[in-house]
């Protein structure tokens, strides 16, 4: 093994609009990986236990105002603050089951309007995903679903723009899992993807970095 292939844990991100079933399916997926014999953690961004976390949670609360541009780049500092952790933790063979990453970042930020690429930029050089799974559901539909709006951005008009910058950073990482579906429906769909991706790693794969 050489030439930046290494045998590693994997980085699973779960995606998608709020409400879409992400944070259930993410406890649910890590423990059913570690039920396996597997070594996984479960993380989230934000991490709302730094310093940084809780100037973002208030935030996100709608306890302090923050501009768009500051508050996008303390979203990615709270990500570069974990990068040394996170490599670490792959690196020593444990696979992290991630609840929202960059491409939250870019999805949310660009929806209030600022550029696309701009939104990118303090993301590069962060570690790629292994596997992206995008829990794919009509604004509507997350709606209907429970404590909608109890949060900034939990507004249909507003997910709505999310989704479209989603769509806008799909690449080959991307898996798109119905969402719309019994919480164990997408939960099996979840597992066989995660487990598939952990093999690869575990065998031998390069850790990329955003954007690849
Ligand atoms: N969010 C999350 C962002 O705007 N940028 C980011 O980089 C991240 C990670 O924060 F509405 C938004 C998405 C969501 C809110 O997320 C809080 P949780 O998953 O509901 O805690
Ligand atoms: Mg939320």
């Amino acid at each position: 093994v050489g030439g930046g292939v290494e045998k590693r844990g994997a980085l699973i991100v779960l995606e998608g609009l709020d409400r879409s079933g992400k944070s259930s399916q993410c406890r649910a997926l890590a423990s059913f990986l570690r039920g396996r014999g597997q070594a996984v953690e479960e993380w989230r961004f934000p991490d709302r236990t730094t310093a940084i976390g809780q100037m973002i949670s208030s935030y996100l609360s709608e306890t302090s105002e923050l501009d768009d541009a500051a508050i996008h780049l303390l979203f990615s500092a709270n990500r570069w603050e974990k990068k040394n952790l996170m490599e670490s933790t792959l690196r020593a063979g444990t696979s992290l089951v991630v609840d929202r990453y960059s491409y939250s970042g870019v999805a949310f930020s660009a929806a209030k309007g600022l550029d696309f690429q701009w939104c990118k930029t303090p993301e590069k050089g962060l570690p790629a995903a292994d596997l992206v799974l995008y829990l794919d559901i009509q604004p509507e539909v997350a709606a209907r679903r429970g404590e909608y709006g109890v949060e900034r951005y939990e507004k249909v008009e507003f997910q709505t723009r999310v989704a479209s910058h989603y769509q806008a950073m799909r690449d080959s990482t991307w898996q798109i899992v119905d969402a719309d579906q019994t919480v164990d429906e997408v939960q099996q769909v979840l597992r066989e993807a995660a487990q598939n991706v952990i093999d690869t790693c575990k065998s031998g794969r390069e850790l990329l970095r955003l954007w690849p």
